[in-house]
């Protein structure tokens, strides 16, 4: 474990846990950053996880808000995260209370609290909200003392590899 390049010498990537609302753009993002087919894995009915593996990362995902009985099942797969991704549309103000309290939530979780918390500010082409008013939004400072707001556009891939390079240096 103290060896830095370990591993890279096992083989191994850190595991990101991403999250966000359905339709924020979370498979189109995991589309753009693969390297080869989405996994699937559907441990138990309603909770569904796409797993890809980026150039430094494996990603795995799924969808959140709602389903508050199936909250037990994701603990196991916090444990395994090195960083955490929150995917927000930019364009959906209507449901921006609602994506804040469920960030909250999560952020109670011991074992995503710790991580170095990356928002992907997403649809930037539809609707350009800037970084501080993001921030002021999900009321960002209360939650976490390492995170980043990263605008970004999954269709395109604009901004997708500066935030995961962000996590990079957080874990390093
Ligand atoms: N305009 C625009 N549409 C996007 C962007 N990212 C995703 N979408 C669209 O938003 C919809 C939901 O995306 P999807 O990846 O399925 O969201 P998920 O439910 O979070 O996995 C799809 O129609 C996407 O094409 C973006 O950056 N800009
Ligand atoms: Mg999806």
């Amino acid at each position: 474990m103290g060896n830095p390049f370990s591993n890279v010498i096992m083989g191994k990537k850190s595991q990101l846990i991403m999250l966000g609302f359905d339709f924020t753009g979370k498979t189109t993002i995991l589309n753009k950053l693969n390297l080869g087919d989405i996994d699937f894995e559907i441990p138990f009915i309603g909770f569904n996880i796409e797993k890809v593996k980026t150039k430094q990362f494996q990603i795995i995902s799924w969808d959140v808000g709602g389903a508050d009985k199936i909250r037990i099942i994701w603990k196991p797969y916090f444990e395994s995260g090195k960083g955490f991704i929150y995917v927000i549309d930019c364009s959906d103000r209507d449901r921006i209370t609602e994506v804040t309290g469920e960030l909250h939530k999560l952020m109670l979780e011991p074992s995503l609290n710790g991580l170095p918390l990356l928002i992907y500010a997403n649809k930037q082409d539809l609707m350009k909200m800037n970084s501080e008013e993001i921030a002021s939004e999900l009321q960002i400072q209360k939650i976490s003392k390492n995170w980043y707001i990263q605008p970004c556009c999954a269709i395109t891939g604009e901004g997708l590899e500066e935030g995961l390079n962000w996590i990079q240096k957080q874990i390093k």
